[in-house]
């Protein structure tokens, strides 16, 4: 009672100090801490007060770190970094759970437990996000990883079998039906050797589309297929939608072929693959493609079907059209009729029509065909606009208004554009005109709106993904942190201001999705006791209360262990030097934020049991000793006795 009441006059005492405050105490603060009005409107529109949630969560390539960070919008707080291609420790992948998935990954057979992560990609469903599934792709390594945004954790890695580095990955077709990953520095097939000589013979890109089955939530690469390409340095791609669905669309650098060795007085590459004023925009017709597939028109390469370029040509399933060189971008329009292009060495973007490309492809409207025969497109019959953003445009995205968003690299900026005008702005004249400008701080790479790449974007939000940071931080040494600037969108026409700068101290994303957050379901427990996140089901060897123990079978031990607040059952485990050790362990919890860890030292074993979770671990009990495993979550007050004893009795 007494309690009770003390705690009531307490809740009293802050709501009373509350009522208290005023806006006078506001310009006071702003005054003393020198802030502007348009800091303390940035201020009102970011902050989310203790309690409430993000609108909108950004899926954001983690860059070197391998991995996928969440962050909330507009609050731009970390929520969580996903281990994808690299161990981390805290959630235990590769430390005990993961280590298969990871090893799916594995290069000829050699583990490379790094990642570079470029695009992130969320499943969708008729072209907008669904929230279910999310893709990225490693560059370093051409490699797609499949999370399951239930758990948010990581379900599988395939290894590109044609290709050794990935840029055009990884996008999804407007129903998921394929994850499309476009190679990036052509070498021969599977990395095989040849010297650079035979650059033009030997040489190939590609692209896969990797089948997705999302009853199994996973990359059935039985069903999955790739294309040769020319040994261009294909880069970015996107997929149709509504009008355009059914096609594909990849840009390239280096239609020169250049094959530099600047230490032999040849152009370095820089030089060399820039030389000529345009490269190509590639088109291609997956469906087709699909059904030529599926009709057995492939050759098997590393034990992959390819579709041969000689068989794309006859059966039209792509075409070339020239763009302005060095492209780094190509965007699908929310209604699938256009197509934008930003070269990077030329002030304007480029957009393509859908329907003149049809149209230009239904009259065999070419300019000629490459060096492999593959038939170009001509410019003038293909191109709708030109619009001139500014200097160094990188990547576009798009409103919910009739507006596109481009990165400027050069300019440090984002220019907001009219997508022809047809989009409610009621101008009955086509409309391609730059409207606005915002710097950003600096050197922006990507950029990403809510849903901005979908059917129907959002508008609100758009963050710039700012490759330097310069003088926005404290610097920690000279390695400084990449910055994510966030942008007000929501008032068309007028100023687009920056409202918020979060660095980023953990390498550097490329590119990210922002997805209105009540289209995601995450479980915060897992649906039943002995949930395997591996499998998504229930383990029937999970260890349940009362089945605990320790039992011996022929050379090795079983360990069936259960995890509550706050003990392990059971709490000695004691096997034989040489045992090789199958320990089970299921966290019983039904209680939110219940995690344990469990910790083995000299044994490289740290686990992350969410509640519910049921994990298995395998190893060789090679080091004799005493080892005290103890749960490595602050799971409670009493979270210091919850450990035990792994005795390993010397031979
Ligand atoms: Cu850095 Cu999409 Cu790999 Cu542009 S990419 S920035
Ligand atoms: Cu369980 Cu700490």
């Amino acid at each position: 009672m007494r309690i009770a009441l003390a705690s009531s006059m307490l809740a009293c005492g802050i709501a009373a100090q509350v009522a208290a405050q005023s806006m006078n105490d506001v310009q006071s603060v702003a005054k003393e801490r020198g802030l502007t009005t348009a800091d303390l409107l940035a201020a009102a529109k970011t902050y989310v007060p203790s309690g409430q949630k993000d609108e909108y969560i950004i899926f954001s390539s983690g860059g070197h770190s391998g991995q996928v960070f969440v962050i909330g919008v507009p609050s731009m707080r970390l929520l969580r970094s996903i281990a994808v291609f690299t161990p981390e420790p805290w959630q235990g992948w590769g430390y005990g759970v993961g280590n298969e998935i990871l090893a799916e990954g594995n290069v000829n057979g050699k583990a490379n437990l790094w990642g570079d992560t470029h695009h992130p990609a969320i499943s969708e469903t008729k072209g907008d996000y669904d929230g279910e599934f999310l893709f990225v792709n490693d560059k370093i390594n051409a490699r797609v990883a499949v999370i399951d945004l239930r758990d948010f954790e990581t379900k599988q890695i395939v290894k590109n079998p044609l290709t050794v580095s990935d840029h055009g990955g990884a996008f999804v077709t407007p129903n998921t039906e394929y994850v499309i990953e476009g190679g990036q520095y052509a070498t021969p097939f599977g990395a095989d050797y040849a010297p650079i000589s035979e650059y033009r013979e030997k040489f190939r890109g590609s692209v896969t589309m990797w089948k997705f089955d999302r009853i199994k939530g996973r990359i059935d690469k039985s069903q999955s297929f790739a294309m040769e390409l020319p040994p261009y340095w294909q880069d970015l791609s996107d997929a149709g939608k509504l009008v355009s669905d059914g096609y594909m669309f990849l840009n390239s650098l280096n239609s020169e072929m250049a094959t530099g060795g600047i230490e032999n007085k040849q152009p370095p590459f820089e030089a060399g693959v820039s030389r000529n004023a345009t490269d190509y925009l590639h088109i291609i017709n997956w469906k087709k493609a699909e059904a030529v597939f599926k009709a057995g028109k492939v050759d098997k390469i590393k034990g992959f079907p390819v579709i041969r370029m000689q068989t794309a040509i006859d059966e039209g399933l792509i075409y070339l059209t020239p763009e302005p060189r060095s492209p780094h971008g190509v965007d699908v329009a929310p209604k699938g009729d256009f197509m934008v292009v930003s070269g990077k060495l030329d002030p304007h973007v480029t957009v393509y029509s859908f329907d003149k490309i049809k149209k230009a492809i239904a009259n065999r409207t070419y300019s000629g065909s490459d060096e492999y025969g593959l038939p170009i497109l001509d410019f003038d019959a293909v191109v709708e606009a030109q619009v001139e953003v500014g200097l160094g445009p990188l990547h576009t995205q798009f409103g919910p208004d009739g507006y596109a968003y481009t990165s400027l690299f050069l300019d440090s900026a984002v220019a907001r554009w009219t997508l022809g005008g047809e989009y409610g702005k009621g101008t009955p004249e086509p409309d391609w005109t730059l409207v606005h400008k915002t710097p950003v701080h600096y050197n922006i790479g990507h950029l990403g709106a809510a849903e901005g790449d979908t059917v129907s974007p959002d508008g609100k939000y758009l963050v710039a993904f700012n490759k330097w940071s310069v003088d926005r931080f404290f610097p920690p040494g000279p390695l400084l942190p990449q910055n994510f600037q966030l942008l007000d969108i929501s008032h068309q026409g007028a100023d687009m201001p920056v409202i918020y700068d979060m660095p980023i101290g953990v390498g550097e994303p490329h590119y990210a999705q922002m997805i209105k957050a009540d289209k995601l379901h995450p479980w915060t427990v897992y649906p039943e006791i002995g949930w395997d996140p591996a499998t998504q089901t229930l383990d029937p060897m999970a260890p349940k209360p009362k089945m605990e123990r320790v039992e011996r079978t022929g050379d090795g031990v079983n360990v069936y262990s259960t995890l509550v607040r706050s003990h392990f059952t059971p709490e000695h485990v004691t096997v034989k030097q040489g045992d090789h050790v199958t320990w089970r362990l299921t966290n019983i919890e039904r209680a939110v934020d219940a995690t344990h860890g469990f910790a083995v030292p000299q044994y490289n074993i740290n686990l992350s049991l969410e509640p519910g979770e049921t994990a298995t671990i395998e190893f060789v009990a090679d080091v004799p000793g005493t080892f005290p495993f103890y749960c490595s979550e602050f799971c409670s007050a009493l979270h210091l006795e919850m450990m035990g004893y792994l005795m390993v009795e010397p031979k």
